[in-house]
């Protein structure tokens, strides 16, 4: 009677963590317990904006262009405190970054340029995600929206002129 309780005592207790509680049967009749947890960092959500000035997230796997991506600056999150050491875009890191008001609201966004053929991304994919820390150490994470199309030489061309030399000679940028 008290091993039961002990059993239901563990059991609503790897419920309430959000555990795995498992059994394996030994041969002769012992039972083996086993409890599993994983440990999921919690993460802010903060605004992104993939391809900014784009309504159409439009990327062409496969192409050897760059896609941009922008944290957004927002009341409660300041982009500049992006550690961008830490960022990743489907899987991939940045390749150079640089302070910019992207959404012209009058504070400085992170603008970080990402190699397309580096992402973890599919055909059937519709959303993707950046996740990161900042210099503080707090997680952060924030999707936006995709249209995987395939790659035409004029896409490409669209895709591949948001370098970071051409948008360095378009706007007025703070590299990092
Ligand atoms: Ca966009
Ligand atoms: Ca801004």
């Amino acid at each position: 009677m008290r091993r039961h309780l002990y059993v239901i005592v563990l059991l609503l207790t790897a419920v309430a963590l959000g555990g795995f509680l498992s059994s394996h049967l030994h041969p002769g009749g012992r039972y083996e317990w086993r409890f599993s947890y994983t440990i999921r960092p919690l993460c802010r959500e903060v605004e992104i904006d993939i391809r900014p000035w784009s309504p159409l997230n439009i990327i062409c796997l496969g192409s050897h262009g760059v896609v941009l991506v922008a944290v957004l600056t927002t009341d409660d999150f300041d982009a500049s405190d992006v550690n961008t050491t830490t960022v990743l875009f489907a899987g991939a890191p940045p390749l150079w970054s640089c302070l910019l008001d992207v959404d012209r609201e009058g504070d400085l966004d992170l603008l970080l340029f990402f190699r397309i053929r580096d992402l973890q991304l599919e055909p059937s994919s519709t959303e993707a995600t950046l996740t990161g820390y900042t210099y503080d150490g707090t997680c952060f994470q924030g999707s936006d929206s995709v249209m995987i199309v395939p790659c035409r030489p004029e896409v490409m061309e669209t895709t591949e002129g948001s370098s970071p030399e051409t948008v360095s000679q378009r706007e007025g940028l703070v590299t990092r």
